[in-house]
């Protein structure tokens, strides 16, 4: 069978024991890889109540079955752990050459527990794998690691690195690779800092096993044509995702003052057009023809890769109008290694609760001088930094009261750029999502703003499910990019056929939903089981939505009813096979193949 090794490669830092160990195929197929095989090793390995920043936390790194071959978008991979932001299942997805080295170096995943004495890197050259000191990197940003490790071992690797803020363990601390790639929102970076890890570098030089090349080749060259000749091709290739700011302005999303409107009238100062102005270069991540990467000179005139979710959260958020400043916050993050959704969050939440009189310290809406300052502080814990870098869910507990009410997060994962004031089905795919309130699994808002907005139908907790299926299931599990089929309709077709051709089995739409369903449902009993009093209430959206309707756009007055979106959430649950508050019944497991789940969850 092709697509997978069936091989992990197990490092313990705690001891310095590397080992390659065997993993049954029979798992590697009912969880196809990525976010799928993760959930399955946390489970596994991880003791019950584990301290995310522990050394008997688990981090693993893995790829799908179509990672390390030249096929449309498949250069990305997962990054997933126990979460220090949410407590929970995190994960992410990075666009990096450590995809295409990891599955070349012979492995379908890393999988690394315990706690270096002293800072080190994992070096992998395919079975070679040595721990490497790295006292000379720590202390060093993200960028800065990268150069350094490609000195040292030429251009022809794949690394994975922190910054100071993975280092200093700040809750939301990210993964980064390439100079603007960056994954692992709930915390990924922050686990590696608990590790003493600072970076991983693969270089990997096998052929991946494949059933029929000859199939898969005139496939994949099928698709990167359909890709090409997409009408939106041009557009896109211009604009990225850049292109959201407007849409979301036109839609009343575009999340604004901390999430307080969906519309802001100086939108046009941050937004893909004229993004596209100050654009000096386009990147893409491997294998990919639709290079999204917009690169810009920001404040600085530094270089800085923009994209929607960074420009709306460190831009209309926080009302900073000026698109070269928010490329500089945004070259921060990355170099810090800062997720920029939950830093803009942070941030916004801050500024109100000051405007509020809720903190002592004066921070302005759009002072980027001082919000300059407060992303480096929080990048390493000085201060005021030292609070923002728990993220908004804990600062809203500290100050207590109405904070909480504009504490914009779900589970502790604070809310990605799409607000939900007049947008129940995009509330619920935040209350359900496998991390937190992210908008990966599902973007239903798209939909959602094309039928009837502001109902809360059954046919939108259908279409919920499906999208949580394929983007969360499919598309995380074969650590390939979506943009291919949710921007240019990329038939998913394709994907079926690339994943038959790579692995040699039949796959049919009946399976790939069993596997999606399988690992949505064993994540959720991963949450359930790490939280004692586990309560359907953790599927909620934020109270700001239900409370402080919208004073603007045409939405004004809009906001979410309670009892409708619990009657909703009813709906998915029975949908999903869950019982009323959200956990999986036993025969829901044991129809997936997860009975294994079914005692630990009676406790
Ligand atoms: C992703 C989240 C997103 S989603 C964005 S912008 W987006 C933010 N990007 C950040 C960044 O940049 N720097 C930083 N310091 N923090 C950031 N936080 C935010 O992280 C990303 C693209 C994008 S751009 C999107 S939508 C798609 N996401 C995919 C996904 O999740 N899965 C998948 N199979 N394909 C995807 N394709 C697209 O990839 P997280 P990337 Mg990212 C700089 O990491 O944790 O998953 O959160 O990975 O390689 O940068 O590609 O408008
Ligand atoms: Fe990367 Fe963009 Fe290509 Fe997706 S579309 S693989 S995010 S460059």
């Amino acid at each position: 069978m092709g697509g997978w090794w069936g091989r992990l490669l197990r490092v313990d830092l705690s001891r310095g024991k590397i080992s390659i160990v065997e993993i049954d195929k029979r798992i590697l197929v009912d969880f196809i890889g990525g976010r799928g095989l993760a959930v399955r090793l946390l489970w596994d390995l991880n003791p019950p109540g584990v301290d995310p920043l522990s050394p008997y936390n688990t981090l693993v790194v893995a790829s799908g079955p179509l990672s390390g071959l030249p096929l449309p978008s498949s250069g990305k991979l997962v990054v997933a752990s126990k979460s220090p932001l949410t407590n929970g299942y995190g994960d992410g997805n990075i666009g990096s050459m450590a995809s295409h080295h990891l599955k070349r170096a012979g492995f379908d995943a890393i999988v690394i527990q315990g706690r270096a004495r002293k800072p080190v890197y994992i070096y992998v050259e395919n079975e070679k794998v040595s721990l490497e000191p790295a006292e000379d990197l720590w202390g060093l940003d993200s960028f800065s690691v990268e150069d350094k490790l490609v000195r040292e071992h030429g251009r022809n690797i794949g690394v994975l690195a922190i910054g100071p803020a993975g280092e200093r363990m700040v809750r939301y601390a990210t993964v980064v690779s390439q100079k603007g790639r960056s994954g692992g929102r709930p915390g990924i970076g922050a686990v590696m800092g608990s590790k003493n890890l600072k970076a991983i570098v693969i270089k990997g030089t096998l052929q991946p096993p494949v059933s029929d090349m000859e199939s898969l080749r005139k496939t994949a060259e099928e698709a990167y044509r359909k890709i090409m000749e997409a009408p939106g091709y041009d557009y896109w290739i211009r604009q990225g995702t850049m292109a959201t700011i407007v849409w979301s302005q036109q839609n009343s999303v575009l999340p604004t003052m901390n999430f307080r409107e969906g519309v802001w009238e100086e939108y046009e100062s941050i937004s893909g057009d004229l993004m596209e102005k100050l654009k000096v270069d386009r990147r893409a991540c491997p294998y990919c023809n639709m290079g999204c990467g917009n690169v810009v000179r920001d404040e600085f005139n530094e270089l800085s890769e923009l994209d929607y979710e960074n420009v709306a959260m460190l831009g209309s958020n926080i009302l900073l109008g000026d698109l070269r400043k928010v490329a500089d916050l945004n070259r921060l993050a990355d170099l810090y290694g800062l997720d920029t959704i939950s830093l803009g969050n942070s941030l916004g939440f801050l500024m109100e609760a000051s405007e509020k009189g809720l903190v002592k310290e004066r921070v302005e809406w759009g002072d980027y001088k001082a919000v300059r300052e407060l992303v480096e502080d929080t990048a390493y814990k000085r201060g005021l930094g030292s609070f923002l870098a728990e993220g908004v869910m804990r600062m809203s507990a500290s100050l207590g009261g109405e904070a909480v009410d504009f504490a914009m997060h779900v589970k502790g994962l604070e809310v990605s750029a799409y607000d939900c004031h007049a947008a129940p089905a995009m509330a619920l795919a935040y209350g359900t999502s496998s991390i937190g309130a992210h908008h990966k699994d599902a973007w239903i808002i798209s939909y959602e703003v094309k039928t009837d907005r502001l109902s809360y139908s059954r046919e939108k907790v259908e279409k919920l499910i499906s999208l949580q299926n394929i983007r969360g299931g499919l598309f995380e599990s074969l650590t390939v990019c979506r943009l291919p089929w949710v921007e240019l309709g990329l038939e998913l077709d394709y994907y079926l056929r690339m994943l038959s051709e790579v692995t040699g089995l039949n796959w049919t739409w009946d399976m790939i939903n069993t596997a999606a369903d399988r690992i949505y449902t064993l994540i959720r009993a991963y949450w359930v089981r790490e939280f004692d009093g586990w309560s359907k209430y953790y599927d909620y959206p934020p109270g700001r939505w239900f409370k402080h309707p919208l004073t603007k756009g045409p939405y004004k007055g809009a906001k979410l009813d309670p009892v409708k979106y619990e009657n909703m959430l009813q709906e998915y649950y029975a949908m999903r096979g869950w019982d009323s508050n959200g956990v999986p019944k036993p025969e829901t497991l044991s129809k997936l193949g997860l009975t294994f789940a079914s005692s630990v969850l009676k406790q």
